[in-house]
């Protein structure tokens, strides 16, 4: 998937056989004499939109090799005719170790609340590859969010905190510098917030404010009270495969106690871990068959020390042995069918 744009480039314009072999025979003239064929195009995916707000959206995509800049268009209307680009601020977000890896984060302000906006945008690899979105003249859409005050329907002030929670490698123990991290609150935020991981000493964090979720259903301000499962999605660029390279996990925003409510710096709580198991792994409060679903999926990977394998997940290794198989099967059973209230109050 990563590298299909070449592979589109040949398909398209050499469909005989005749114009097969003239593109083959081209192919190895500009191998021969310029190295690398020049005509290969770098690759653009997993393009989505975080951060939301009424007068403000980033736009973030992974490119197939290291990034050297990039730049984004903004357009008022499906077909991309009437461009606004120069009435807004744009800027390139990415720190050097995420355009090393790949990916784009660009942020998007001056914007009007509750429009829908059309972007294509455009990546120029350190190889001097450049490659651009949409294909197909298909802008991707964003749609920003109400004008709203940030007092929850209870008439009090939302005050969400801001979390900082530390990020790995897919190996699930090494600092992961430059990868960006979305959080969203499953079924309520209409867009995620996403933010990049930053070293420190000799792990990774990242820190993102809630306050930036907006209601899938109203628009608003989200009013997070606190208790709720937030899913933690995270790209890492090149180091993964496309269709890997978003580990999900699931974690529980920590009980508001405050009245009224404070914004503070918290990190996320473990899910429900029946016996010291974190088998909750949908963190819906018990153990059923919607995480029995999410266990079958990870079955069989593994973590291995030569390369990454990104569709491992620590999560999912239970007895901590670096293989998610039949070990880990039989404790999930163990506690299979276990509810959190019951077994928090029998
Ligand atoms: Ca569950
Ligand atoms: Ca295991």
């Amino acid at each position: 998937m990563r590298y299909s744009a070449a592979k589109r480039y040949s398909g398209s314009i050499c469909k005989t056989a005749r114009q097969r072999n003239i593109c083959a025979f081209q192919a190895i003239i500009l191998f021969t004499f310029y190295g690398l064929p020049s005509f290969c195009f770098a690759e653009i995916y997993n393009i989505s939109f975080s951060d939301v707000t009424p007068r403000a959206f980033s736009v973030v995509w992974v490119s197939s090799e290291a990034v050297d800049s990039a730049k984004l268009h903004v357009y008022a209307d499906s077909q991309g005719q009437y461009e606004i680009t120069n009435n807004l601020t744009i800027s390139t977000v990415s720190p050097l170790d995420a355009l090393q890896r790949g990916i784009v984060k660009i942020d998007v302000k001056g914007l009007l609340a509750d429009t829908d906006y059309f972007v294509a945008g455009e990546t120029f690899s350190k190889s001097g590859n450049s490659s651009t979105f949409p294909e197909a003249d298909i802008y991707s859409q964003v749609h920003t969010t109400l004008e709203t005050t940030r007092i929850g329907d209870d008439g009090k002030p939302i005050a969400n905190d801001l979390i900082k929670q530390t990020v790995f490698e897919p190996d699930g123990v090494s600092a992961a510098p430059g990868v960006l991290v979305f959080f969203s609150i499953p079924g309520k935020s209409k867009y995620p917030v996403s933010s990049f991981a930053v070293q420190e000493q000799s792990s990774s964090t990242v820190l993102v404010d809630l306050n930036n979720l907006y209601s899938k259903s109203t628009l608003k301000s989200l009013n997070l009270v606190g208790g709720e499962s937030v899913e933690i999605s995270q790209l890492d660029g090149l180091s993964c495969e496309a269709n890997t390279q978003i580990p999900l996990k699931v974690r529980r925003l920590v009980k508001q106690f405050d009245n009224p409510p404070l914004a503070k710096i918290e990190a996320l709580e473990s899910c429900f871990s029946p016996e010291g198991k974190g088998s909750d792994f949908n963190c819906d409060g018990n153990i059923g068959f919607g995480d029995f679903n999410l266990f079958i999926g990870k079955f069989g990977s593994s973590k291995t020390s030569q390369s990454p394998n990104c569709s491992f997940n620590i999560d999912f290794d239970l007895n901590n042995d670096k293989i998610v198989d039949f070990g880990d099967f039989n404790l999930f059973l163990s506690v299979f069918g276990k509810v959190e209230n019951s077994a928090a109050q029998p």
